[in-house]
């Protein structure tokens, strides 16, 4: 939106590549561009000002931290991206910002994770997203705080905003939809919701109706609602490899349970630990991305 010669917030960030969120902070951290003010008081952008973001946003996509270059000059920061040679592509510009969120939660800084988090959802493909930067970073993540090197805090810095931005984009996206729906949940005792959050907000995106009831939850009063709503399918994650049994006698529990012609779903590391002969009829496991979204255009959902 053009606002008295220039651009609203929405429009720059809109131009410049970057969430809003990410311009408010940089703004306010930083100073990066000075906005002037319309008669109304809302922030107006110069086209200048929109060049210098999508700069800085270039630089900061190649690993420059936005705190070192914010106060470079235009001409400084074009001999860096010009020395870095051509832009990166999705899967480095994915490393980088898996690296940056790490390394956001190593400082403790729950400002840079947050918009390293909002970053990636504006500038990736959604699978790549989930796949190149949210999971490795989470694994990342689990791994120090096993080793000892991370703390819960920092974890939760990460989980946080994940699980904030990532559901606001499913309530963003399930709204006008196919007919076909899914319930996205997790068995008793299974409290990893991440994969389930994430699938749900790809189905969704591919307008899919997703119905979404998170972890933990009785395999009797998941097939009872995924009645009520007439599901396609129930996708579960197993993440749990200690509990195998309880899985799999749930998941016969919850296919005794379940109208035969609703599939069941499932992902994730304790899935792909059980042996196939051991899968109740009617289950679909899955890999990733690719044989995800293949099985939703099956229900009708659109093609990314
Ligand atoms: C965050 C986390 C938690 C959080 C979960 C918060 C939340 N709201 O989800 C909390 C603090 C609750 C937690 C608790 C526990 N956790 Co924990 N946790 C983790 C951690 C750090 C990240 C998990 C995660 O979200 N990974 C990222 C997601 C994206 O990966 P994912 O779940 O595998 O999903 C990916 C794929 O598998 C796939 N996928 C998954 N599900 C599905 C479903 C479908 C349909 C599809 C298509 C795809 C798909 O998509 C995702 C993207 O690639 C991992 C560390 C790690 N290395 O993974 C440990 C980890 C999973 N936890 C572990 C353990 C042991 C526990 C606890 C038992 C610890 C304890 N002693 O209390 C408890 C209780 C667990 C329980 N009963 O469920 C172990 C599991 C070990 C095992 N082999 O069984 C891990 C591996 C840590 C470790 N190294 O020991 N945990």
């Amino acid at each position: 939106m053009a606002v008295e010669g220039g651009y609203s917030i929405k429009a720059a960030a809109l131009a410049a590549g970057l969430p809003v969120d990410t311009l408010r902070a940089w703004e306010r951290r930083y100073g990066i561009v000075s906005a002037r003010r319309d008669t109304a008081g809302h922030r107006v952008y110069s086209a200048a000002d929109v060049v210098r973001l999508r700069r800085l946003r270039l630089a900061v996509e190649r690993g420059h931290a936005i705190g070192k270059i914010a106060h470079l000059a235009d001409s400084e920061i074009d001999r860096m991206l010009a020395e870095r040679g051509p832009p990166l592509g999705p899967g480095a510009a994915a490393d980088a910002l898996a690296d940056r969120i790490v390394a956001a939660a190593s400082r403790f800084d729950a400002e840079a994770c947050d918009q390293a988090v909002a970053m990636a959802l504006a500038l990736l493909p959604l699978p790549t997203a989930i796949e190149s930067v949210f999971a490795p970073a989470l694994r990342e993540v689990g791994d120090r705080w096993h080793a000892g090197t991370f703390t819960i805090g920092q974890e939760r810095l990460v989980s946080g905003p994940l699980r904030r931005r990532i559901g606001s984009l499913l309530d963003c996206c399930n709204g006008a939809s196919t007919d076909a729906s899914v319930v996205f949940v997790t068995l008793s005792g299974e409290r990893h919701e991440l994969g389930i959050l994430m699938y749900a907000t790809l189905a969704a995106s591919r307008r899919v109706r997703v119905g979404y009831l998170g972890p933990d939850v009785p395999p009797v009063e998941i097939a009872d609602f995924a009645r009520k709503v007439g599901a396609a399918a129930v996708a579960l994650s197993l993440v749990t490899t200690d509990a195998l049994a309880s899985e799999l006698s749930q998941l016969a529990v919850l296919r005794a349970a379940l109208d035969p012609a609703t599939e069941i779903w499932i992902g994730g590391p304790a899935a792909l630990a059980i042996p196939p002969s051991k899968l109740p009829p009617g289950t679909v496991r899955f890999t990733g991305p690719a044989d995800f979204e293949a099985r939703i255009a099956l229900l009708g959902g659109t093609k990314g």
